[in-house]
């Protein structure tokens, strides 16, 4: 037990060294998109943010998630309860009910998509 848990802690201690190196790089663009908020957003950009959602209903008929998430920044949407379609039917056997999410959402011919989701341990 106490070996597995040391594997664990030096595992985290690389990823938080990476995730401060990246971190280092995030931070130096940041000056030159300080306006951001009031200028055009680039959708690749925005669409590499993961947002955090809790899956109330899984239609697996109509191919439709029902997600109660944060804000959408991309879609320029507030947090709200909402249905989603999926990118790819698949997605629908990876969540459950009660399930908490991160996901990527995108308009795809008109309709809110999931086009990322990434379970939550
Ligand atoms: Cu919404």
């Amino acid at each position: 037990m106490t070996i597995i848990k040391h594997g664990v802690l030096r595992h985290t201690c690389v990823a938080l060294v990476t995730l401060l190196a990246l971190a280092g790089s995030a931070h130096a663009q940041t000056a030159q998109t300080a306006d951001r908020d009031t200028g055009p957003t680039t959708v690749a950009s925005a669409s590499a943010d993961l947002v955090d959602g809790e899956v109330r209903k899984v239609d697996k008929d109509n191919a439709k998630i029902t997600l109660k998430h944060g804000p959408l920044k991309n879609l320029d949407m507030p947090g709200m309860t909402m249905v989603f379609g999926v990118g790819e039917p698949a997605m629908l056997e990876r969540v459950q009910v009660g399930d908490k999410i991160r996901f990527v959402a995108e308009k795809v011919d008109g309709k809110f998509t999931l086009v990322r989701i990434e379970p939550q341990p």
